[in-house]
């Protein structure tokens, strides 16, 4: 369902601007109208728990519902890479994993001389007279090194970075080991969350925006990346004894390749048998639904501010998170799978040139159209140099039928397929998996071995890419790779008879 959560306040204000500029218009003579801003808010690991998505029966996100409302939302949209630095980079460069061989949580990319000098989404709009300005986590974890943040060459004006603060003294949840994964109910007040400074920070420049030039706005959250931190009231939304568990087979990765475990082979996100064990399940469930809401406060605030200061007509926005997170599913929490918890995301289109408002599109859609839609919906020249496709004829006209499916990569050689009815696996040893996302929304029966599918299988193979680059040096972190026919995590082989490691031990 989809709640609207306008205030009045909102109301009152879009439509004196309405009546202030309406008579300017009618008298001005028909002159180049100014080109539309761009608002875009990357959230970090938020998967389909957002209201129009449907993804969790008691999640709240009435802001993210709100823009849907105003716009398009993507119900079938999937990252290039679960993980963060391959998805920003992928988004960002307008290119896929496979193209730039940077698949793990390293490279930067400028650190390749192949895309020292490669133009990026906000440098195209810088060089077509916007102002671009970023704040938070935009591209991959840190900003670049302070010699490079300069004003320019990648955005106009670098703002607060932000990150993880504040963190308590010592992590909530006993002996997980790694001091990001936690969760709980800290700190005191919302507006000690650096994602909350990141959101101040941000409304300044729309409070403030440039004089002449339109402006291209980056604003990006951590939330609900670990440390899954938020206030008691986020909490409070969601009260323990009614808390929603994910559903999940305990057979289910009984019919998957073995080397569906390669991907995420030692992680430091707990299996679902440690969170059962310790009796954490719940309370990680409702820390991220917690900070689901947190996040989408934040928006919120964000879309208050355009109303409020008269921008929401000719500013085009676009929300999306870079990957998506397991909580249980699959034997697992985290990313880095090529199954919908992982590469399924939130992308919402609204503003300027969206015509069908209120919309939601079930077309296959990847994070690397966002690039040539912006460029598309601002009405800049086409660049040539990106992969992707406009979904501005989907934001045009609802039915519109896209031709091409959504890949997700990670790792060389290990990619999903996804079109409107099938998600298809093909790992990098040559194994298999197909489920009918339609029948079988929860992924729970491969088909690939059974009879009759053959020839889906063979359809669906044609989209695998072609080009698969090497890892690009300086992919460490995350990365698996198949040579000589053994498997190597991070650099190191994994012996043939290695049982499954079960973090946290
Ligand atoms: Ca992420
Ligand atoms: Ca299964």
């Amino acid at each position: 369902m989809i709640q609207i959560n306008k205030t009045p306040l909102g109301i009152g204000i879009t439509m004196m601007t309405f009546m202030m500029v309406f008579p300017l218009v009618a008298f001005t003579s028909p002159k180049k109208q100014a080109r539309p801003n761009v608002l875009l808010i990357a959230i970090d690991d938020l998967n389909d728990w957002v209201g129009y998505l449907g993804g969790h029966p008691s999640v709240q996100t009435p802001n993210m519902d709100r823009l849907a409302a105003m716009g398009v939302g993507f119900t079938n949209a999937h990252t290039q890479a679960p993980l963060c630095n391959p998805s920003r980079t992928s988004f960002l460069t307008g290119l896929r994993p496979t193209t730039t061989g940077i698949y793990a949580l390293g490279p930067w990319f400028r650190a390749l001389d192949e895309f020292k000098d490669h133009v990026t989404l906000p440098q195209y709009f810088e060089k077509q007279g916007y102002q671009t300005i970023t704040t938070g986590k935009v591209y991959h974890d840190a900003y670049p090194p302070e010699e490079d943040r300069r004003d320019g060459p990648e955005f106009t004006r670098w703002g607060f970075k932000g990150g993880f603060l504040p963190r308590p003294e010592e992590p909530i949840v006993k002996s997980t080991g790694h001091p990001l994964v936690d969760w709980g109910v800290y700190p005191e007040n919302d507006d000690q969350q650096d994602d909350w400074k990141v959101a101040d920070w941000a409304i300044e420049q729309l409070k403030n925006p440039p004089k002449k030039d339109p402006f291209f706005l980056s604003v990006g959250f951590r939330h609900p990346h670990v440390p899954l931190y938020a206030t008691q009231k986020w909490f409070d939304l969601y009260p323990e004894e009614e808390v929603l568990l994910p559903l999940v087979r305990a057979d289910d990765r009984d019919d998957i390749p073995f080397f569906s475990w390669y991907l995420h082979w030692d992680l430091p996100e707990p299996r679902l048998a440690w969170l059962m064990m310790n009796h954490e399940w719940k309370a990680k469930v409702r820390g991220y639904l917690a900070s689901v809401s947190f996040v989408d406060m934040l928006v919120g605030r964000l879309l208050d501010t355009l109303e409020e200061e008269g921008l929401m007509e000719n500013t085009i926005i676009v929300l999306l998170s870079d990957h998506g997170y397991h909580l249980g599913s699959k034997a697992i929490s985290g990313k880095n799978t090529l199954w919908h918890e992982s590469t399924r995301v939130p992308l919402i289109f609204a503003g300027p040139g969206v015509k069908e408002t209120g919309k939601t599109s079930h077309a296959p859609a990847e994070l690397l159209d966002i690039f040539p839609t912006l460029i598309d919906l601002a009405g800049l020249p086409e660049n040539k140099a990106i992969e992707g496709h406009s979904l501005k004829p989907v934001l045009n006209n609802i039915d519109y039928r896209r031709e091409w499916p959504a890949i997700t990569t990670h790792g060389p050689g290990n990619h999903a397929i996804v079109t409107s009815q099938w998600r298809y696996i093909q790992y990098a040893d040559g194994s298999e998996e197909l489920y009918n996302i339609q029948d079988d929304p929860y992924e729970w029966k491969n088909l690939a071995k059974l009879t009759g599918y053959q020839p889906i299988i063979q359809s669906l193979r044609q989209y695998l890419p072609s080009k698969i680059a090497a890892p690009a040096p300086g992919n460490t972190v995350r990365l698996i790779e198949l040579k000589d026919g053994t498997p190597y995590w991070q650099g190191k082989p994994i012996s043939e008879d290695a049982g499954i490691p079960m973090s946290f031990k």
